[in-house]
């Protein structure tokens, strides 16, 4: 596949966890016959490592109101010239979203299709957050949101869940931007569907109407402009198979921090 931003493929060599897998990818993204089964060993035990050192699931620092970041860098906005919205979303936009429904479905019971007032109606936590983009920047912003694991406990995951996928209302060079989380990092106290930031209605740079906070990844697990959500028991089947777009043109699925 023809790689995407290839100044991110360059920079996230330098920015890959410490472990092996760095060099590894450094290859991956610069000579793509490198042995697959290979990388995807030095994957899992980077992430095994680290899922062992988090065994008691920490939480992110949070930091003070005093302490927000008073420019929050963006990427991948859709002023970028290789991001397109979905077509539709300038409209919706326009009119605050007021169209726009977030629908979940897959392995759940109870399917939903929800607005952006249902959704700001449901319980939220607020936290405030440091965000590190692997192109080597980092900002504290604050974050409002539905928590993950709450609307999970109420869709009624079915015994077979084990991956929920996130899609967005963007394509990079034309392909639809997804990713996903396991279970795990799904149920973790800080993840949420954020609505709010900084206080205000969430804006489209950092992508509107919602987004997804998951505080211990890092900046391309937090997915932006967030339409549907689906709950699978394997990742096999989606675009080419490696948990999302940017993990289908090399990045790492576990980038825990
Ligand atoms: N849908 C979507 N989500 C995305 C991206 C994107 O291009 N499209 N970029 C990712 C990257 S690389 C980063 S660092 C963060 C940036 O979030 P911000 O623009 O709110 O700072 O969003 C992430 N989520
Ligand atoms: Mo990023």
């Amino acid at each position: 596949m023809k790689p995407i931003i290839s100044r991110r493929h360059l920079l996230i060599a330098g920015a890959a966890t410490a472990t092996g897998a760095a060099a590894l990818k450094w290859k991956r993204l610069t000579e793509p016959d490198i042995s697959q089964p290979l990388l995807d060993l030095g994957e899992r035990l980077n992430m095994s490592a680290q899922r062992l050192a988090l065994r008691d699931r920490p939480l992110a620092h949070e930091y003070r109101l005093d302490q927000l970041s008073i420019d929050h860098p963006s990427n991948g906005g859709f002023g970028a010239r290789y991001v397109d919205p979905d077509p539709g979303y300038d409209r919706m936009a326009a009119e605050r979203f007021r169209s726009w429904r977030l629908r979940i479905d897959g392995l759940v019971r109870r399917p939903i299709a929800a607005s952006l007032e249902d959704l700001r109606r449901m319980p939220a936590r607020t936290q405030i957050t440091m965000h590190s983009c692997d192109e080597g920047w980092s900002a504290i912003g604050q974050w409002t949101g539905v928590p993950m694991a709450w609307l999970l406990e109420r869709l009624e995951l079915m015994p077979r869940a084990r991956f929920v996928v996130f899609y967005c209302m963007d394509r990079i060079t034309g392909q639809q931007v997804y990713g996903s989380l396991d279970l795990l990092d799904a149920f973790h106290p800080q993840t949420i569907l954020a609505h709010g930031f900084n206080g205000q209605a969430l804006p489209v740079r950092h992508g509107a109407p919602l987004r997804l906070r998951m505080e211990l990844q890092i900046g391309y697990k937090q997915l932006k402009h967030i339409d549907r959500i689906s709950v699978v028991d394997s990742l096999a089947a989606i675009g080419a198979g490696r948990g999302g777009l940017f993990e289908d043109n090399g990045y790492q699925w576990y980038a825990g921090l």
